[in-house]
């Protein structure tokens, strides 16, 4: 069993996806294991995306990610994070394959609906950005 951390961005949220990115998640055979709607500030979302500070999308990255409510889950499941990665399609959805979320729902390789961890040591840090042991079930 592997848990990963999953967000539905502001992009999602406002498109009315929450409940067809959880959907393909669940089935597929993962489950969700923690979940909650927030709005991140400019701050929270610079500190989220931290690896990417330098990177010359950063600044429009965490505006994008700061605009409006997202949703964060807590993911769990054999292999969750290649699981979700998959579903998800490539970060630019015009390289994402057919059937992901990516390639069916974004818009750009900014707006591009979903996150997911990349590895586990990543999964590791971005789930108790947003939850507590106490609130994954
Ligand atoms: P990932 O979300 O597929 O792991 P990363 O390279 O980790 O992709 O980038 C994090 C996020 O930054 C992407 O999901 C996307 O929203 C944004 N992003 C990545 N590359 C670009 C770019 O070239 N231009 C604008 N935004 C980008
Ligand atoms: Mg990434």
């Amino acid at each position: 069993m592997q848990r990963t951390l999953s967000i539905i961005k502001p992009d999602g949220v406002k498109k009315n996806l929450i409940g067809e990115v959880i959907s393909r998640f669940e089935k597929n055979g993962l489950r969700i294991a923690a979940l909650k709607k927030i709005k991140l500030t400019k701050e929270q979302a610079q500190g989220f995306y931290i690896v990417h500070k330098d990177k010359p999308f950063y600044h429009s990255l965490t505006n994008f990610m700061s605009e409006g409510p997202i949703v964060v889950m807590v993911i769990e499941g054999e292999d969750a994070i290649n699981k979700v990665r998959k579903i998800m399609g490539a970060t630019n959805p015009s390289m994402a394959e057919p059937g992901t979320i990516r390639r069916d729902f974004a818009d750009d390789v900014e707006r591009n609906i979903v996150h997911g961890s990349d590895k586990l040591e990543t999964a590791m840090t971005e789930i108790p950005f947003f939850f507590s042991e106490i609130e994954i079930f």
